[in-house]
């Protein structure tokens, strides 16, 4: 593998100053960065001493290391997965054809926006978790999020590595552009919808991570699959660091209901307004926060029946999710698959199933690789509550319910799956979804612990710390 030159402004694995071309117009985006870093990125942070990972290599045995860092002095690098000789193009019409080194010119306006849309995410996250650090519960959970920002800071850089090397002057201009979109901006947003929600308390970053992030993974398995060898590689190594970001939203869900199961049974009542008034988060209205972020997640993947998805898997440039351990011939033409569509019937309406080109539900394959994969979270978390001998049980909710993409896109469904009329919506909503009140609630409980060690009322404490360090570490140095 190539040695990563910690030498160099910009860690990496790719031979940097062997382009000054491209070094100086990284080195030029650089300051940028920062200067959004220091604008945008987590509030109030700057002086503190952060336990991190920092990226090092990309050997599977020990690719991170671990040290107290200021997040400014982040060593934001960028690496690549080594290059597998031999490898090809394993889908689509170019299937067989050897891997592109290079950007082929048909296919560089589709490439440059899925690196873009790729890209646009990352910074969006950090802007959207920016003030969370206010009132992290702890220690522990203060340095996760800082983990978790900047890694996502370094697929920022990851996606602007591809837009300078490989397509000139527009990519520049697109990587400057990435500084300038802004989670929520009225006149300039994120591109896609759920990147420019709020996520404005702990229990929406865990369902965050637990889920949008959950996203990451799913598109970045099928950019790992590109025929266009730099992103399959540079995506690859991206989904290293993706687990920790998963891992973070499962765990701290869990830890949010352990700690509200135990005060339900202290106090043997499961009526929401004790369990509140104790402190913790009742499960309905983690229920509601669940609905929320799945719902607005699986927009992410995209409309259901989409001549983009078929273009992009036909020219080679984005697979399905474990391209390559499918059976199948992998051009998939005349094959269909099932999507959902609401048949208005009568005053209501119905959910029904047709059959469309599978090469242009690739959206929708994605989307349903991805429900199955975060419903086995929902399981795990239930058995928690199992185990506490608590009868409820939290759900994923229907794929149609609170769409905003797509063909069920507006459709009146609840979470189990019934069409409704507008009115039952409208009037059932705050059932279903996390209200003002819900959300003044949760809000209320945030309040910043700042001791090692110590834990706010409403989450449970850690299995175990991070890295074989004990849960009482000193995860962040506040100075
Ligand atoms: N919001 O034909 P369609 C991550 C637009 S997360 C707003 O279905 P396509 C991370 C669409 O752009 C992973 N607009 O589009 C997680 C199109 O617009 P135009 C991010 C949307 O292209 C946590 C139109 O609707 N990576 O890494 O097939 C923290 C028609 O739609 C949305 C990627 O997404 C939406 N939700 O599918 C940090 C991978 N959905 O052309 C990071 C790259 C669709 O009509 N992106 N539209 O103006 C893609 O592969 C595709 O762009 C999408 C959309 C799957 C997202
Ligand atoms: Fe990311
Ligand atoms: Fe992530």
């Amino acid at each position: 593998m190539s040695a990563i030159n910690y030498s160099e402004k910009i860690p990496n694995n790719v031979n940097l100053s062997e382009d000054k071309t491209l070094q100086r117009a990284l080195e030029h985006w650089q300051p940028n960065y920062l200067q959004w870093w220091s604008d945008l990125g987590p509030d109030g942070s700057q002086n503190f001493d952060v336990y991190l990972r920092t990226a090092v290599s990309v050997e599977p045995q020990g690719w991170a290391q671990f040290g107290h860092v200021k997040m400014p002095d982040y060593r934001w690098g960028i690496f690549l997965n080594p290059k597998e000789e031999g490898r090809q193009v394993n889908f689509g019409e170019h299937k067989g054809e050897a891997a592109w080194q290079d950007v082929p010119g048909e296919h560089r306006a589709n490439l440059r926006r899925i690196i873009v849309t790729q890209g646009d995410t990352e910074p969006a996250s950090v802007e959207q978790q920016r003030h969370l650090g206010l009132t992290a519960p702890s220690q522990y959970d203060l340095r996760n999020l800082f983990q978790v920002n900047v890694e996502e800071g370094r697929h920022l850089w990851a996606m602007v590595y591809l837009l300078h090397k490989y397509f000139g002057r527009d990519g520049r201009e697109e990587a400057d552009a990435m500084l300038e979109r802004h989670s929520g901006d009225a006149d300039n947003p994120r591109i896609l919808g759920a990147f420019n929600e709020k996520t404005p308390d702990w229990l929406s970053f865990y369902m965050f991570t637990y889920f949008t992030d959950r996203d990451g993974k799913f598109q970045l398995c099928a950019l790992a699959e590109s025929g266009f060898d730099p992103l399959a590689r540079t995506t690859k190594f991206m989904l290293t660091e993706e687990a920790h970001h998963m891992f973070v939203g499962e765990s701290g869900v869990s830890r949010v209901i352990a700690r509200t199961c135990e005060v339900m049974n202290q106090l043997k009542t499961d009526d929401p307004a004790k369990i509140r008034a104790a402190g913790v988060i009742d499960l309905p209205t983690i229920q509601r926060y669940l609905n929320f972020h799945f719902s607005v997640t699986i927009d992410l993947f995209g409309a259901d029946e989409s001549s983009n998805a078929a273009i992009f898997y036909n020219s080679g440039l984005k697979g399905r999710f474990e391209e390559t351990k499918r059976e199948d011939d992998h051009r998939l033409h005349g094959r269909t698959y099932k999507v959902l569509g609401v048949e208005k019937a009568g005053s209501g309406g119905q959910l029904v199933e047709r059959e469309v080109p599978l090469l242009n539900a690739l959206n929708e394959v994605l989307r349903d690789d991805y429900i199955k994969d975060s419903i086995g979270g929902v399981n795990r978390w239930n058995k928690v509550i199992e185990k506490a001998g608590i009868p409820f049980r939290l759900v994923a909710p229907h794929k149609a319910f609170n769409r905003r993409i797509g063909t069920l896109a507006g459709a009146n469904v609840t979470p189990q799956g019934q069409v409704v009329s507008t009115e039952e919506w409208a009037a059932r909503h705050d059932d279903w979804l996390p209200s003002a009140e819900d959300r003044a609630f949760v809000a209320s409980l945030m309040g910043r612990v700042v001791d090692a060690g110590k834990f706010a009322n409403w989450i449970a404490p850690p299995v175990m710390g991070i890295n074989r360090q004990p849960i009482d570490f000193d995860y962040v140095r506040f100075n």
